[in-house]
C-alpha cells in the first residue's frame, strides 16, 4: 500500500480519507496496525509506543481533536542526537516526556499509582514528526493510519525516578538555532503526563494490543512542534534534568 512505501522512502502520499472518504478512526486503526505487522514481519521490532495529540497545543495545530496512538521501532531511535536530512520529508521537532517500562502493563481503567508501579524510569526525550501528506494536513483517520506522523525519537542519556519530582509542573524550553521557539509544562499533557499513559492503556486494552515491560512510551508533545530544516539544530531544555540536542544534517 502507498503509505507503507511513503514512511519507508519518506515520500508522500495521497491523504486516505480523498480515497476512502468514510474511512473512521477504526478503519485507520486497523491500517495502522497492519503496517505495524508488516514492518515487524520486515525485521523491525517495536520498541514501544506513542501518544499523540495528548496537548491542546498540538491539537489546535493540526485541527485534530482527540489524542490518538502510534507504534515506535527500533530503527526510530536516534541515539546520536543527529537527524540525516535524507529520507525526511518536512520533520517537526516536539518536546516530550517519555517513560520506560519495567514491568507489562494492561488498561483499561488504570490509577496513576498503577501506572507509577510499573514505570521504571522517566527521560525526557525528543519525537521528530513527518506526516506523509501534503502540508501536514490530515483529518483524525488519516493521521491515525500513518502512524501519527512518527518519524524518529531520541531519548536522553539521564534517566529519573518516577518519585518526588512535580511531573505536571516540569518547565520545557525549545531553542531553534540559539532562539527559545516554544514553552510549555508537563501539565499541557492532559493534565499530567501520567494520564497519557493511562489512556494509552485504555485505547491498546481495547483493541487486544499490550505495554510490554522494557517498552519506551512517549506521553505527547508538550509544546507546538518546530518545524525544521537543513543544518538547523534544537536544544530542549527541561528544568531540573539538563537537555536534550538535535542537529539536523546538511544531506
Ligand atoms: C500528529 C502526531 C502528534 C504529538 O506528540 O502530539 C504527536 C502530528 O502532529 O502530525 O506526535
Ligand atoms: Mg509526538
Amino acid at each position: 500500500m502507498e503509505l507503507a512505501q511513503s514512511q519507508r522512502r519518506g515520500s508522500i502520499a495521497r491523504r486516505l480519507s480523498e480515497e476512502w472518504p468514510q474511512a473512521t478512526a477504526e478503519d485507520a486503526y486497523q491500517i495502522q496496525d497492519w503496517l505495524r505487522l508488516s514492518a515487524l514481519a520486515g525485521g523491525e521490532r517495536q520498541s514501544g509506543w506513542k501518544m499523540g495529540l495528548t496537548s491542546e497545543a498540538k491539537r489546535q495545530a493540526v485541527h485534530v481533536h482527540e489524542p490518538i496512538f502510534g507504534w515506535l521501532g527500533y530503527s526510530m531511535e536516534l541515539t546520536d542526537g543527529i537527524l540525516p536530512w535524507r529520507g525526511v520529508i518536512h520533520p517537526r521537532v516536539e518536546p516530550e516526556i517519555a517513560m520506560i517500562l519495567g514491568h507489562d502493563l494492561h488498561g483499561p481503567d488504570l490509577r496513576p499509582r498503577d501506572v507509577w508501579r510499573a514505570i521504571e524510569a522517566v527521560v525526557p526525550a525528543m519525537e521528530v514528526i513527518d506526516s506523509r501528506y501534503e502540508g501536514f494536513q490530515f483529518s483524525l483517520a488519516d493521521v491515525i493510519a500513518d502512524n501519527a506522523s512518527a518519524v524518529y525519537y531520541t531519548l536522553g542519556p539521564d534517566q529519573f525516578s518516577t518519585a518526588n519530582r512535580l511531573w505536571g509542573n516540569v518547565g520545557i524550553s525549545v531553542y531553534k538555532n540559539g532562539t527559545l521557539a516554544q514553552t510549555g509544562s508537563g501539565a499541557a499533557v492532559l493534565g499530567h503526563p501520567v494520564n497519557a499513559v493511562i489512556r494509552l492503556a485504555d485505547m491498546l486494552a481495547a483493541r487486544g494490543l499490550e505495554l510490554e515491560a522494557g517498552m519506551v512510551i512517549l506521553t505527547g508533545g508538550i509544546t507546538d512542534a518546530v518545524p525544521v530544516g537543513r543544518g538547523d539544530h534544537i536544544t530542549v531544555q527541561f528544568e531540573g534534568m539538563g537537555s536534550l540536542g538535535l542537529q539536523v544534517l546538511d544531506n
